[in-house]
């Protein structure tokens, strides 16, 4: 009777093993803003450790909006694409960093900074969402391109000064 009572459980444990989370989130940490500030950016590294899956969405109860942007030079001009489902592919880790793909926050309703801390949500295709805790660095922290939003006016923020 047992025996068979633990074959039924570890049959009924088997979908929760089937949908384990595959997707790691790595540092998520965010640039601290100015007071005014109504946009910000979120940086982090997500591996997937298990079958192709997608970031579909992203959500913050900092921010009115999230969005996932990739940012790109045009014709000599950085500017900033909505990504509308990141590829993730197993055992090819996808980079969040200044000068590149970024969760856009916009609509933020409180200042960002340094040290606070706040959670954001990812969606995937697959995987279950996950919620980290992101980290507030300071404004100009562990990113060379410092002027990664100039050039795409709805974030608001006024182009970088020319040296
Ligand atoms: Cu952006």
């Amino acid at each position: 009777m047992l025996k068979t009572y633990l074959a039924a459980a570890l049959l009924l444990a088997l979908p929760g093993v089937a949908t384990a989370q595959t997707i790691t989130v790595e540092k998520p940490w965010a640039r601290a803003t100015s007071p005014s500030a109504k946009a910000g950016g979120v940086f982090m590294t997500l591996t997937d450790t298990g079958v192709p899956d997608k970031l579909v969405s992203v959500a913050s109860p900092v921010a009115g909006v999230a969005e996932v942007h990739r940012t790109v030079e045009q014709n000599g001009v950085m500017k900033m694409l909505p990504v509308e489902g990141l590829d993730l592919a197993p055992g090819k880790p996808v980079v969040f960093a200044p000068g590149g793909y970024h969760v856009m926050l916009m609509d933020l309703k409180r200042q960002l900074k340094p040290g606070d801390t706040f959670p954001i949500t990812l969606t995937f295709a697959k995987a279950a969402p996950m919620t980290v805790t992101v980290k507030v660095e300071a404004a100009g922290a562990a990113g060379p391109s410092q002027d990664m939003h100039s050039g795409h006016a709805m974030h608001g923020t006024p182009p970088a000064t020319k040296p």
